[in-house]
């Protein structure tokens, strides 16, 4: 979908969709703090007018490792609304994590949590990086009191709509986390097409309230959700960290929630989850990792709701959707829908071929949400896109005759766990480094609350003696909690086929049930 100015700024283009009464409440958090529509506007303008005064030139990233805040979300506004590139990044990342993410985007600001001032001030101007802020959960730090000093009043930069707005970094099969550069116009047709497909009603229609529980550091939680209430008008009701008892108290003031599956399998824990408790709600949508069809089918029989799946990646934003309308067709559990409008959708055999209706292959996709590559890796950006423009997701799936998609696995090594990407070829590469150990395989095993956790399964050197909790504390020092295995099995060798290679489908056989 073609943008025009005076909208190609992502941020002006949100705006369009912010309610007549500014003065109604935009983000309720659950300390209990209320934020009106003007609130959004003036802290997103001081904070723009922060940034511009620094005279950063164009395309500077602006870093940010903070909590969850609504004084995040305004910085992330204040930068769209600047034409600069936003890069978040997971509160979970260590220093290792961190050095690389600063020397790969030499972002010009870094805006972290005070208690990590020290050492990540440290990597930061050894990056190159200018000016480092700090902005906590409690609304104190250097960001805010620098931004209180400027006007409320700021002029929305003229972006083009392949402008870049936002780098997001993926882990990469390699082990090295790659960022994908995404654009204005990129970010928008996404939300455009959600706030369609979806049914977000405007707030002369009643308005929608979304329960906002996932971290805004990725995909989901920065851009469907966020871009989609901001559009539409509708109010957020926003949680620092997900609690399920916490979210489903709110759940009768609410309309749409999202979450990742393991929200869901947290949630049907709860005893109070009945049809009363989700009266008002219309919509719960669920992604970023695939949701069991037992959730699907408890969710409805526990609610009377039937979970709406879809589907995306961070080089896309989302692809495809089960409908939301009835008059659309059904929501099919265990599908993730067909190609949401504007997306093509294809599978393909071994050699590129196309395959037919059904038959099981890699996915490719195309669509206004791809990206425009990797940040300063061209060849890998070459690599992952066929000749006719196609961007191969890695995932392995089937199209039905209806044009809903099943994906069945990934060709990708990857483990995704409660909702966060874990790259074994990147822990493995920690393993290995360790003292004592001389080789390492990581695999997914299914979890219930996870949906899939790693376990580590390691060699020792001949004649050490290693101890596997001491090998998973070791790592804990260097890499985000999330990507720590939650096992380690110590072998003396790992099965390996005729080329040589792990037979990874083997180990996770024998550990799955341990
Ligand atoms: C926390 N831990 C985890 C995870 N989260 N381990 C594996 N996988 C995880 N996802 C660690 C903790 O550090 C802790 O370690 C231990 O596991 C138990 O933590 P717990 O208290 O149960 O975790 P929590 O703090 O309640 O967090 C669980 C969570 C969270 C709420 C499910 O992981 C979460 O918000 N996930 C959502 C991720 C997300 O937004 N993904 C979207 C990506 P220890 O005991 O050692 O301290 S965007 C995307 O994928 C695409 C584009 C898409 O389609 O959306
Ligand atoms: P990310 O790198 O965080 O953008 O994760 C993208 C990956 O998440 C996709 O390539 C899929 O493997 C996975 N994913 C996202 N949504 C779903 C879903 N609904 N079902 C299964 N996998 C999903």
């Amino acid at each position: 979908m073609p943008i025009s100015p005076p909208h190609s700024n992502l941020f002006a283009a949100l705006q369009t969709g912010f309610p007549q009464d500014l003065h109604s409440v935009a983000v309720e958090t659950d300390s209990g703090l209320c934020y009106s529509w003007q609130d959004l506007l003036d802290g997103s303008a001081m904070l723009a007018n922060l940034l511009e005064s620094l005279g950063l030139p164009s395309g500077a990233r602006i870093a940010v490792q903070v909590e969850k805040s609504v004084e995040a979300l305004m910085l992330y506004l204040a930068t769209l609304r600047s034409g600069l590139v936003y890069l978040p990044l997971n509160t979970a990342y260590q220093s290792a994590e961190m050095a690389y993410f600063l020397e790969d985007a030499q972002p010009a600001v870094l805006v972290c949590s005070g208690v990590n001032f020290g050492w990540l001030s440290k990597l930061a101007f050894t990056a190159g990086t200018a000016y480092v802020f700090t902005l906590n959960e409690d609304r104190s730090g250097s960001l805010l009191e620098r931004a209180a000093q400027f006007s409320r009043e700021h002029r929305v930069a003229e972006s083009g709509p392949d402008d870049l707005a936002a780098i997001i970094y993926t882990s990469g099969t390699t082990g090295r986390s790659k960022g994908a550069m995404l654009s204005h116009g990129n970010l928008l047709s996404n939300a455009q097409v959600l706030q369609k497909a979806w049914g977000w009603r405007a707030p002369e229609q009643g308005g929608d309230v979304l329960i906002h529980a996932l971290p805004i550091f990725h995909v989901h939680g920065l851009f469907v959700a966020i871009h989609s209430a901001l559009l539409s008008g509708s109010k957020m009701i926003w949680f620092s960290k997900f609690d399920a008892r916490l979210a489903l108290q709110h759940f009768a003031r609410a309309s749409v929630f999202m979450g990742v599956p393991t929200l869901y399998v947290r949630l049907l824990g709860e005893s109070g989850l009945k049809r009363e408790a989700v009266r008002n709600m219309r919509l719960f949508i669920s992604g970023s990792a695939p949701l069991l069809s037992q959730t699907f089918s408890d969710w409805q029989a526990r609610t009377g709701h039937t979970i709406l799946e879809r589907y995306g990646m961070s080089e896309t934003i989302m692809l495809t959707s089960n409908p939301y309308f009835v008059q659309d067709g059904e929501r099919k559990g265990g599908t993730v829908g067909p190609a949401l409008p504007g997306v093509q959708v294809r599978v393909v055999g071994e050699g590129g071929e196309a395959l037919a209706t059904g038959e099981v292959g890699d996915i490719q996709v195309k669509g206004p949400g791809v990206f425009q590559g990797y940040w300063n890796m061209p060849e890998k950006t070459a690599e992952e896109f066929t000749v006719d423009g196609f961007f191969k997701t890695g995932d392995v799936g089937r199209v039905d005759d209806q044009g809903y998609v099943t994906i069945v696995g990934r060709s990708k090594d990857l483990i995704i766990s409660g909702g966060y990407n874990v790259y074994p070829a990147e822990i493995e590469g920690y393993l290995n480094a360790l003292p004592g150990v001389m080789e390492s395989a990581v695999v997914g095993v299914p979890d219930v609350d996870f949906g899939e956790v790693g376990v580590a399964v390691v060699i020792a050197k001949s004649g050490v003696d290693l101890n596997p909790q001491a090998i998973l504390a070791a790592l804990k020092s260097k890499i985000a909690n999330f990507k720590i295995p939650k096992r380690c099995e110590l072998v003396d060798e790992l099965p390996r086929n005729a080329m040589g290679k792990v037979q990874k489908n083997l180990l996770r056989a024998r550990f799955a049930k341990a």
